[in-house]
């Protein structure tokens, strides 16, 4: 069987990164093949077409085909997978306003081809930012496709969040499990440790001997520096995450694909669980079971977890009012 791929911003660092994991099979396997279609705008399209021929010059046996356009028709062409990476960043002086509607001018017209011409299937990862709204922006606009198929990448925020408990509980990170993203990709996101378990046993019991006490620790340690972590990859590297957002965007597509068996965090459509507004794109625990997106239910909200659940769900709500007061929902 062959799967076509379509990666916008292909041009683009993430996408570099990308390109090669998915050609390599890291993505579906070592039996799927697949198409690429790697859409830029004109400006990055040179680079996309340097990272075609480096692709051609991998001779990736997995590889079927790497067209690069900057027609959307032409990109999300039976596209069963698509993966919205590039994106307008936020320039100097620029509001979060004028943000809003220069990404809802690239995602809307995204959602209204990926509607038109993509597979029946097509299932949608939304990595740009600002990726929650991104995200409802083109699910609102494709006609047709069910919001469910459209998710926004949180992945990276939470292994960001179990790699940081790995590492103060020294324990290999895959020990660390449970730990989701709550929320918006943003700055008031919750990683969430209420439910964690190292090697089985409660996460927050397992700090307790070590870092005191643990609310504070969860206040003014953990929380800030996994919401904080971009920030401090830029300031460090001197550019943003570029290979472990490829990661666990490859992790994303690839759970959503083949299933979980166990939870794992997503930005997916509300219908009102935990109370998050419905039609809101947050991210939640979630299973992913046949192919869909399943959020985890039933989980016990503490008072505190409520209130940083609710922060960042505000700023969602706020988001989804300015794209509206543009006209653009
Ligand atoms: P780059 O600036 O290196 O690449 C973006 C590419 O997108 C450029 O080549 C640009 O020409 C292209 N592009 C812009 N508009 C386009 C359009 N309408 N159609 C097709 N291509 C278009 O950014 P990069 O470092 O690759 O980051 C890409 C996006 O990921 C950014 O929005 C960034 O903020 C976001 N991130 C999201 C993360 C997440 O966890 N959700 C983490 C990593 C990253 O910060």
């Amino acid at each position: 069987m062959t799967t076509t791929i379509t990666l916008t911003g292909a041009g683009g660092q993430i996408g570099y990164a990308l390109l090669f994991r998915i050609a390599a099979g890291d993505l579906l396997g070592p039996e799927e093949k697949v198409r690429l279609r790697l859409l830029e705008i004109p400006q990055g399209l040179g680079a996309a077409e340097g990272a075609a021929l480096e692709l051609q010059d991998g001779a990736f046996g997995l590889l079927e085909q790497v067209e690069v356009t900057d027609d959307p028709a032409v990109g999300f062409d039976g596209a069963d997978l698509a993966l919205l990476v590039g994106a307008r960043p936020r320039g100097p002086g620029m509001e979060r306003g004028d943000l809003l509607a220069a990404n809802a001018g690239i995602f809307g017209p995204q959602g209204a081809a990926i509607a038109a011409h993509a597979a029946d299937g097509v299932r949608v990862t939304v990595v740009g930012n600002p990726a929650n709204t991104n995200a409802l922006i083109a699910a609102a606009s494709a006609d047709g496709v069910p919001a469910e198929r459209f998710s926004a990448l949180t992945r990276l925020d939470e292994n960001r969040a179990r790699a940081q408990l790995a590492q103060t509980l020294a324990v290999p990170v895959d020990t660390v499990r449970r730990v989701p993203i709550w929320g918006n990709h943003s700055a008031t996101q919750f990683p969430d440790v209420s439910h964690a378990t190292v090697a089985g046993r409660p996460v927050t019991e397992a700090l307790e001997t070590i870092v005191g006490d643990v609310s504070v620790w969860l206040d003014e340690t953990f929380i800030p520096r996994v919401a904080k972590r971009g920030a401090e990859i830029i300031a460090v590297r001197g550019s943003s995450s570029v290979a472990s957002a490829a990661n666990a965007t490859i992790e994303h597509v690839r759970d959503w694909v083949h299933g979980t068996d166990d939870w794992t965090s997503a930005g997916v459509v509300s219908h009102g669980e935990y109370g998050v507004p419905e039609g809101l794109i947050s991210s939640f625990p979630v299973r992913a079971v046949d192919g869909e997106w399943r959020i985890v239910e039933g989980l016990e909200v503490s008072e505190w977890a409520r209130s940083r659940i609710d922060a960042s769900v505000a700023e969602l709500t706020e988001e989804r009012e300015a794209v509206r007061a543009l006209g653009m929902l």
